[in-house]
């Protein structure tokens, strides 16, 4: 029961993202279990394509689950995680996503910890295939 709790408590400091980073952190010491975020991804530059991003923790690996909305069917655009926020990214990627497309893309980040990207400054952001210095979307990780 004293399990229980500290789970549900965890989960809603990581979900509501109300409690510092020193609080989410000790959340994650006391989750044994996978854990989640999800990191809304907005339109840019008036792309029309938006999404969610779910990342969650598999035993040493972070699986991003990335579902757009507006890229026209067969097209691949290039996703990244970048360091920085949306307002401020650093353009070099820190880990290359599968490209995004139509629908739900996977990716497996192998050796990530949640609690490294819900700590610092990361984003999720998806460019435009032909123009790479282009964004379309983009998302804060936190
Ligand atoms: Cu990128």
């Amino acid at each position: 029961m004293v399990r229980l709790s500290l789970g549900l408590i965890g989960a809603a400091a990581l979900l509501g993202g109300a409690c510092g980073i020193a609080g989410a952190a000790s959340a994650m010491a006391n989750l044994h279990a996978a854990t989640k975020a999800t990191v809304a991804i907005s339109a840019q530059h008036g792309s029309g394509q938006h999404g969610t991003a779910v990342l969650t923790q598999h035993g040493a690996n972070v699986v991003v689950s990335l579902t757009m909305s507006g890229i026209r069917h067969g097209v691949m655009e290039p996703a990244h995680i970048h360091p920085g926020t949306c307002a401020k990214l650093n353009p070099a990627p820190k880990w290359p996503l599968t490209n995004a497309t139509a629908g739900t893309t996977m990716t497996t980040l192998r050796g990530v910890r949640l609690a490294t990207l819900l700590g610092g400054k990361y984003a999720i952001n998806v460019h435009d295939p032909h123009n790479l210095a282009h964004y379309v979307a983009c998302g804060n990780i936190k």
